[in-house]
């Protein structure tokens, strides 16, 4: 989002396998101790403001740059409803998947947990798929609906290699939509920022 605004920033790596999120300099930015947050030095007012929760940064920043979201009430609405879609459904759904594939798979012998977060994933992904049925993005122009969904998407490919366990193939508006938003350069470079160490 901020390489799509060009706004001006500073990005801070926080290892989250090192509990950094959970330190207190974190904590002061999200009471919930975890990735993403944000100061803006210029905020309501002029005043310095921290925004947690990746929807409600998006948001904020939408707003503070009057792009990504469309100042038409319905519009913004049915974008709204998308990024919602995102926080409550999408990314819980696919962390647990990611967890219980990757992270925390040794620690747990039973499968049904991870059947239960495959079957419910593709779900999603059908939710997803017939809503970019006939549309390059989720709504109409390219949003904080789809930037706010397609690091998730991306991660089911990339860092749980889940694609052939969910038939990500068989998605091929996802699979359209996916190839477009990682065409743009700004997401390309904001999958590399913060650098990670080697
Ligand atoms: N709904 C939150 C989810 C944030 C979230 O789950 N962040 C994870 C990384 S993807 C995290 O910081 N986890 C650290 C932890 O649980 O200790 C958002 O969209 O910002």
């Amino acid at each position: 989002m901020l390489e799509e605004t060009g706004l001006a920033y500073e990005s801070h790596l926080i290892d989250i396998s090192k509990n950094e999120s959970k330190e207190p300099a974190f904590v002061s930015l999200n009471p919930n101790g975890c990735i993403p947050a944000i100061i803006d030095p210029a905020g309501p007012h002029g005043r310095p403001i921290a925004v947690s929760e990746s929807g409600a940064i998006l948001l904020y920043l939408a707003d503070k740059t009057g792009l990504l979201i469309s100042s038409a009430p319905v519009k913004r609405y049915e974008t709204l409803t998308w990024v919602f879609f995102q926080m409550s459904a999408i990314g819980p759904i696919f962390g647990q998947l990611g967890f219980f594939l990757r992270m925390g798979s040794k620690d747990y012998e039973d499968r049904r947990t991870r059947q239960r977060f495959t079957d419910e994933s593709k779900r999603l992904l059908g939710v997803l798929d017939r809503q970019l049925e006939g549309r390059d993005w989720i709504v109409d122009d390219y949003s904080i609906a789809d930037i706010a969904t397609l690091g998730w998407v991306n991660a089911l490919v990339e860092s749980y290699i889940a694609g052939a366990i969910l038939g990500l193939s068989n998605y091929s508006n996802i699979q359209a939509w996916l190839g477009r938003g990682l065409a743009r350069p700004a997401v390309q470079r904001g999958l590399h920022i913060p650098a990670r160490p080697a």
